[in-house]
């Protein structure tokens, strides 16, 4: 395109009037590795300014952010802002080993990126297993004026529209998560000792508060799944609500038994922590969550009793409005939620409950309306006043419905809002083996297991793609389009909640079955109603499908337009640790030139 001068000028000037609004946030982390308390126990562990979770991070669609992590832990660190697309940004990404090195003890190192996406995101710690020791925090981008909400799809009514509009302006994070007894470092050593793979948490957290519930081995005899007593073959889920390892289940492992602690998977020790509690003003009609997870182990199902969920954005992307009484979150997703305040002004149940069998664990926190007696209509049903309801519980303490008429959320039903359809072929296609190593908590993606070594290598992918073995990565042409086809390869696997970074995938098509095709073309043509190409959801983390009875796969189609060194790996923390990650080194043709300033490993230290 040419423009003439005069249109240049115009259009200068149009940018920088666009560029009036928009502003740089600086935002600071100072992280300090400190004994504190989490869930009624004292231990070590990572506080952002003192805090966990961090501070919530607030900008406007648009904005540039300056994010400053001082890193005050005496070792490495790396912060990953968990869905950010890093157009033009792959430096910022915060992949020790892949897009920086990792920041050492007593530096800093400055993260700069566009907030070119609403929605949101996640910034959490991406070094070693961090994560577990509460390295995380919110992030929401405000939607530009411009951007078209998804409400009018929820009603007609011009005050309810102004309400949503109001609700969704003053949107709160709700991040659930799990917690431990142990640091991520004991964790790691005590897999390796013992052999015995990590998978349980002793608290279900929602904003960092929660307690230490035991519910007693008879309760947990009561609740144990039919599918878990089979494997167990006789034995009880843990007091924990953890499978055991027992002989059969690791026959294929060298295992030590006596270098597990108590507190690992079984000797649960009740401690009160604190309760969340999220106040609501009914007068206000509705309010709006970002519900997302940061669990280590568990995948939760969450919800709140009597009031139904409007799903309205899933992972920083509008969709239709889509209305159910819960949402199982897989760690990493993001699901912004509309409640309407239309119940007796009272204290209701926030529930969360790990859906895997590795556990049986739940949490709740508490929704309270303010503002009693102001503004509440009273319902037909409702009985005006009462104090806590005991009634309206959706899911029960294994996060499968409680009553019939229940709906859990199923993501496949979800459309993007606006709705947007990928390319209809791609133009190269990988296929990316789950399973598996010889170890119990040892697993690869793709040809083989990720080491985590590679965090530490003397050059950073960014500076030199052939630091990572080609093993350990793919590589893709820029502009082109790419299906990444998730086999997993043997059946009775947990759901992996897949994250890619950089911009976000469609999920086209998924099974339960083994995939034994060359490309999705092919796969169409013999199982064309596994596939939507028309309306697919646009994720960057989506789980794996239950692999119950047979392997599974899903199909997830992108394209490649932010040449750089990215990474896609398992949110389950310790499959993460244990190897389930590839890096992906898109437009290989097209490197970025890395400015100076990040050339130099660690930024200088200046406040
Ligand atoms: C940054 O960390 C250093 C120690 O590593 C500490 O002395 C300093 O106060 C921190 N600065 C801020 C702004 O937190
Ligand atoms: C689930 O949570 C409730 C409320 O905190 C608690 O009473 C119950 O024992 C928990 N159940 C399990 C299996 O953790
Ligand atoms: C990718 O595939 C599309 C459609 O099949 C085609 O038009 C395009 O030329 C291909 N691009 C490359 C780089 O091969
Ligand atoms: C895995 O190895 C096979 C055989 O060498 C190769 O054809 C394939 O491309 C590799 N897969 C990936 C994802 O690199
Ligand atoms: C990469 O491809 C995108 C289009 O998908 C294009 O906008 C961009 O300019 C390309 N980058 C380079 C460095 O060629
Ligand atoms: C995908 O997994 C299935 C088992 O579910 C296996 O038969 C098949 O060979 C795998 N595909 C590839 C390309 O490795
Ligand atoms: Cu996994």
């Amino acid at each position: 395109m040419k423009f003439t001068h005069s249109g240049l000028a115009l259009a200068a000037i149009m940018g920088l009037l666009e560029l009036a609004a928009c502003k740089t946030v600086k935002f600071n982390v100072d992280l300090t590795w400190e004994d504190g308390k989490v869930a009624g126990n004292t231990r070590k562990a990572i506080w952002s300014n003192g805090q966990i979770p961090g501070p919530t991070l607030r900008v406007k669609q648009g904005d540039d952010v300056e994010f400053l992590v001082n890193n005050s832990m005496p070792f490495e660190t790396a912060i990953h802002f968990h869905g950010i697309v890093q157009q033009g940004t792959p430096w910022s990404d915060g992949v020790p080993g892949i897009s920086q090195a990792p920041i050492q003890p007593g530096d800093a190192f400055l993260y700069k990126w566009k907030a070119d996406a609403y929605g949101t995101y996640i910034y959490h710690s991406h070094m070693r297993a961090q994560l577990d020791d509460g390295l995380y925090g919110a992030i929401y981008v405000e939607p530009a004026n411009s951007v078209e909400r998804p409400f009018s799809l929820m009603t007609d009514d011009q005050t309810e529209l102004q309400a949503l509009l109001n609700a969704e302006k003053k949107t709160q994070p709700l991040i659930v998560s799990d917690w431990r007894l142990f640091t991520s470092e004991e964790i790691l050593q005590i897999q390796e000792e013992s052999g015995f793979s990590s998978y349980c948490a002793s608290s279900i957290l929602f904003n960092g508060k929660g307690s230490v519930i035991c519910p007693g081995q008879d309760h947990i005899d009561d609740l144990t799944r039919s599918g878990e007593s089979q494997a167990l073959g006789g034995v009880s889920m843990s007091d924990m609500g953890c499978m055991p390892p027992t002989a059969t289940r690791y026959s294929r492992y060298d295992f030590d038994l006596s270098k597990i602690p108590t507190g690992y998977y079984e000797g649960c020790v009740p401690a009160q922590g604190p309760d969340a509690v999220f106040n609501v003003d009914p007068a206000k009609k509705y309010v709006s969550y970002d519900v997302l997870s940061m669990a280590g182990s568990s995948s939760l199902v969450f919800s709140i009793d009597s009031h139904p969920m409007t799903i309205y954005a899933v992972d920083g992307r509008y969709v239709e409005p889509s209305t159910v009484q819960a949402i199982n979150i897989p760690a990493g997703s993001r699901y912004s939620v509309m409640l309407k305040l239309d119940q007796p002004a009272a204290s209701y149940t926030i529930r969360a409950a790990n859906k895997y069998a590795n556990q049986i664990i739940n949490g709740t926190a508490t929704l309270s309306y303010t503002n009693k007696g102001n503004g509440v209509p009273t319902t037909s049903s409702g009985k005006p006043g009462s104090s806590t309801t005991t009634s309206g519980q959706y899911i029960n303490e294994l996060g499968t419905a409680a009553t019939r008429g229940v709906t859990i959320l199923d993501d496949n039903t979800l459309v993007p809002f606006p709705r947007e359809a990928p390319a209809s072929y791609a133009n190269k296609t990988f296929v990316l083996n789950i399973a598996q190593t010889s170890t119990s908590y040892g697993w690869k993606l793709g040809n083989d297991s990720y080491p985590m070594e590679l965090e530490e290598v003397e050059f950073p992918a960014l500076f030199d793609p052939s630091s990572i073995p080609t093993k350990n990565m793919i590589s893709t042409l820029n502009d082109t389009w790419v299906d990444l086809i998730i086999n997993v390869t043997t059946s009775g696997q947990p759901q992996h909640p897949i994250h890619k970074h950089s911009n976000k995938f469609y999920v086209i098509g998924q099974g339960n079955s083994a995939w034994t095709y060359s490309s999705v073309e092919e796969a169409m043509k013999y199982i064309p109603s596994s596939f939507n190409l028309e309306t697919p959801q646009m994720r960057d983390t989506f789980q794996t499908p239950p692999s119950l009875g047979a392997p599974s796969w899903m199909a997830l189609r992108y394209h490649v337009n932010n040449p750089g060194p990215f990474f896609m790996h398992c949110h389950i923390q310790m499959h993460h640790s244990g190897g389930l990650a590839m890096a992906i080194m898109d437009g290989v043709d097209a490197w970025p030139e890395v400015p100076v300033e990040y050339e130099l490993a660690v930024m200088p230290t200046n406040h």
